[in-house]
């Protein structure tokens, strides 16, 4: 496989002007025609006419009314190059394809006997010869033929211009799309769909056609998605001045789909996952995600669309931008400063969880990588999260008001153009006064900094110094990095908790909370007329997605954890004190010593617990622990054996000791009436579960009782789930509340998602468990919903299983690494990822992981997406 990289990039050599697309559907061969025209670039030294094209077979070719003999272009594997070809073009190309042959899901595909695209990010040359690059944009007609009672519903992007019947039982659509677009924009959906729909009028009232599309029967499960796309074009209008460009949106959402969705314009197309809730099937967790989905893809209407990629390296412009709006849209749903702490918690548990590791592992890439093998295994957490924690830094630097005008600013340059990351950051820099060179590291340098902070209290002179220093470890491919330009935030707390007043250097800062600027290696901040010596609470509001070293002693940990007015240094105060338990514990477990939990942790606890001047949300996240994964990478020699016992005993103590708060709590916390997603209620029911997860623990006859009336009385999806997930926990015999739980709900696919992903992640499910479970009928590795929540939640949420001392189930990986290959790469390459970090195992485990790595790599054939993620993880 070659590797491309972004210094090779080099301008198209010829643009498009217009393309009209025909489609003849049929499953087993679809006729495309595609006519198209184009004229040289003058940017471009090149004369010759480069298309992209795969799995396709080419018909006809004809360019500028003439039929092009076999010696006038080259066909090769992947593309069709026109050599020395006239200054402007018309090409009329036919191909044909077949769609139901097509695995992939990239592409045109059929799902449940419908027809969907997925062009991003080089799916389009799956569909028809073409300059397959978010550099070439241009407009689109698009004409749809299909039968007419297999396939009634024919959409694409933009307006549509007119249908009607043809002979033979068919019928046909013509859309217009008025913008021009990039060709991975593209989309269209021939199928048997019902939709909900509704006129919905803009600030400048005009008047747009919204429509979500779904399978018949699923009409009782699109209001949150409609609900949460009117928000989307409210909050876009009023957060950012941008106004829906389009007279139609339409949301399409489909069973089989490998992402979460995709911003076709005016097109989105969603897994159904993002789009499909009522109270009986979905979780709050599944609300919040359609929120912020529906949010994503809308917002990518200007982020994304109106400005796109120059090419694929620039990926984070559009998704960190994007989800940085989707983050922010959804902390403002919830409106209340507590529940917008709650939200950036979740946002940095992902990042640890997820981003931290990637950048500490193979596949470490800088936000906007170099070099790429498979562009597809680069929409990652780093270009995504990460991505979006360095738009986030520009406000912090900026503030609201100067990160709108970067905004502004970026647009009244930028629209309908293909750009580079260097163009925002220049936006934001030129449209506030700023110099942001050395803030060009965060999209160059992988790896997650640590900055180092130590402080001195001079109680005779009243100051306070704050000494940050800052180091970035090698990443593959790069060592020695440069300083980066970070902002920490930081606050001072007296003795009784309260936020200190700042001054710096003399200077009143006017707020309790001040953005340092660190940009050397080390730099000294004084804090001037301070009073008393003050514990620190450093990177408030995790104000850069780095890691923060402070010799914190318990005393301050727990001062931190009672008083912060910094809800998210709040949280961490108690993560820093379990943290050290837990790494502490571990070893106990390895060492074969006795475990033992102190009674201030346990306290401390409690309190947070039981403090009702604290929403229960974050209440709930105060008392989740660090994960196992987030544990094990804070170890030197991962045991993730050890880990699990450490883990297990703190949750076993903690439940053990706070059971009559628990309990109060569980009966607290109900939320009865009619469902509703609200952020409220849904804390209400996030605490009140994770006390039952904990009674649970070890249950006596009663706390049996209460989960098992909890999962038959249930009137939600959240409380039956959470119920299940307990019992199954509890290490009792569930089979027949798994039975009636799958008998309930057989017919709702998302819903048999959660029953195999809750079985793969329950620590009492081993491999010769998940064999088993493979062989349900309801089983298939082709849908990809269905093969993540079986083999993703056990190879990635269950590691005391999934690193069986016998290497059982890195075979049991291995094997199904290479048979996922076979039918879809993209998510093979996925499931491929839960090996990075084998290196930091112990021996035993890491030789069995290895050679299971190896086995991958020999297998043939295998995909460019498998192959460099294997490759790179054995470099
Ligand atoms: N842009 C798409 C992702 C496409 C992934 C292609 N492998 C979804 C999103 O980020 O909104
Ligand atoms: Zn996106």
């Amino acid at each position: 496989p070659q590797t491309i990289f972004r210094k090779d990039y080099t301008p198209p050599s010829y643009l498009v002007h217009t393309v009209e697309l025909g489609f003849d559907l049929d499953p087993a061969r679809t006729i495309v025609a595609n006519r198209v025209t184009l004229s040289r670039n003058p940017a471009s030294k090149s004369k010759d006419l480069v298309l992209h094209g795969e799995e396709i077979d080419l018909v006809a070719l004809r360019m500028n009314g003439k039929t092009l003999a076999p010696g006038q272009y080259v066909l090769g594997s992947h593309t069709l190059t026109i050599p020395k070809a006239p200054a402007e073009v018309t090409l009329e190309i036919e191909t044909l394809c077949a769609p139901e042959l097509n695995t992939t899901l990239s592409g045109l595909y059929v799902s449940n006997g419908s027809f969907y695209t997925q062009c991003e990010a080089e799916g389009f040359r799956r569909i028809t010869y073409f300059p397959d690059r978010p550099d070439v944009m241009a407009k689109y007609t698009v004409m749809l033929r299909a039968d007419k009672q297999r396939y009634p519903v024919l959409l694409s992007n933009g307006n549509l211009l007119e249908q009607g019947d043809l002979d033979g039982g068919r019928h046909y659509a013509k859309w217009e799309d008025p913008f021009k677009k990039p060709s991975y924009l593209f989309a269209l959906v021939a199928a048997r769909l019902v939709c909900q729909e509704e006129t919905y009028t803009l600030k400048s009232g005009r008047e747009v056609l919204l429509q979500v599309w779904v399978e018949e029967g699923n009409l009782d499960k699109t209001d949150y998605a409609m609900q949460s796309l009117k928000n989307s074009i409210r909050w876009d209008e009023e957060r950012f001045g941008l106004e829906l460009d389009l007279d139609r949106f339409m949301i399409v959402a489909v069973g089989d789909f490998n992402m979460g969705a995709m911003e076709n314009k005016g097109l989105n197309i969603f897994n159904t996952k993002f789009v499909l809730a009522n109270p009986r099937v979905a979780t709050d967790i599944d609300y919040a995600g359609i929120e912020a989905v529906v949010g994503h893809e809308y917002f990518h209407n200007w982020t994304g669309n109106r400005v796109t990629c120059r090419d694929w390296f620039q990926l984070s412009l559009k998704e960190g931008l994007t989800v940085f709006r989707d983050q922010e849209f959804s902390a403002d749903m919830i409106g209340t400063a507590s529940g917008r702490a709650v939200t950036r918690i979740d946002q940095v548990r992902t990042l640890r969880q997820a981003q931290f590791p990637e950048d500490a592992g193979p596949m470490a890439h800088p936000v906007r990588p170099d070099s790429f093998v498979e562009i597809n295994n680069f929409y990652t957490v780093t270009v995504y999260e990460k991505g979006a924690e360095v738009v986030r830094m520009y406000q912090t630097l900026l503030g609201r008001e100067g990160f709108r005008k970067g905004m502004d600013l970026y647009f009244q340059r930028h629209d309908e153009q293909a750009v580079q990351c260097d163009d925002f950051r220049a936006a934001m820099a030129d449209a506030n006064g700023r110099d942001l060179a050395q803030f060009e590291r965060w999209y160059s340098q992988a790896g997650t900094p640590v900055v180092t902070a130590s402080t001195r209290y001079d109680a005779a002179a009243q100051t306070y110094d704050i000494t940050l220093s800052q180091r970035c470890p090698d990443t593959p491919g790069q060592t020695g990095k440069l300083p980066f330009h970070i902002p920490v935030a930081v606050g001072l707390l007296g003795a009784d908790g309260k936020d200190m007043a700042l001054a710096l250097d003399g200077e009143v800062v006017g707020a309790t909370t001040a953005v340092l600027e660190l940009k050397e290696a080390e730099q000294t901040f004084r804090f001037t007329s301070v009073r008393e010596q003050p514990v620190p609470s450093i990177l408030r509001d995790f104000s850069a997605p780095v890691v923060l070293e402070y010799p914190y002693t318990d005393a301050e940990l727990l001062h931190l954890f009672r008083y912060d007015s910094d809800a998210v240094n709040r949280w961490e105060a108690g993560q820093r004190l379990a943290m050290a338990r837990l790494l502490k514990l571990t070893a106990a477990v390895a060492q074969g010593a006795t475990l033992a939990l102190d009674d201030t942790f346990i306290a401390a606890q409690r309190a947070v617990l039981v403090d009702e001047t604290l929403d229960a949300a974050f209440r709930e996240l105060a008392l989740v622990l660090p994960s196992e994964t987030i544990i094990a990478e804070q170890m030197e020699v991962v045991d993730p054996h050890a880990i699990h016992a450490a883990r297990q005993f703190m949750r076993r103590t903690i439940a053990r000791e706070l059971a009559p708060e628990l309990l109060a709590q569980y009966q607290a916390n109900q939320t009865p009436g009619p469902y509703s997603p609200d952020a409220q209620s849904a804390g209400k029911r996030g605490l009140k579960n994770l006390a039952l997860a904990y009674l649970l623990i070890d249950p006596g006859s009663a706390e049996l009782k209460l989960a098992q009336r909890q999962f038959e009385q249930a009137t939600n999806m959240t409380d039956r789930a959470a119920a299940l997930s307990a019992l199954i926990h509890s290490g009792e015999d569930v089979r027949a509340s798994l039975q009636s739980f799958y008998d309930d709900f057989a017919g709702e696919a998302l819903v048999v998602d959660k029953w195999f992903a809750m079985q793969g992640a329950a620590p009492n499910t081993d491999v010769a468990a998940v064999r088993k479970l493979m062989q349900h009928p309801a089983f298939t590795l082709k849908n990809p919903n269905r093969a993540r929540s079986l083999l993703f939640s056990f190879c990635n949420a269950n590691p005391s299983q999934f690193h069986a001392k016998d290497g059982s189930a890195y075979d049991f990986w291995a094997e199904h690494v290479i048979a996922l290959d076979a039918l879809n790469p993209q998510v093979a390459a996925r499931l491929a990822r839960s090996m990075d970090r084998w290196r930091r195992y112990a021996p035993a485990l890491q030789d069995q992981m290895r050679a299971a790595l190896e086995r991958v790599a020999r297998a043939a054939p295998l995909s460019n997406d498998v192959m460099e993620v294997v490759s790179k993880a054995l470099a």
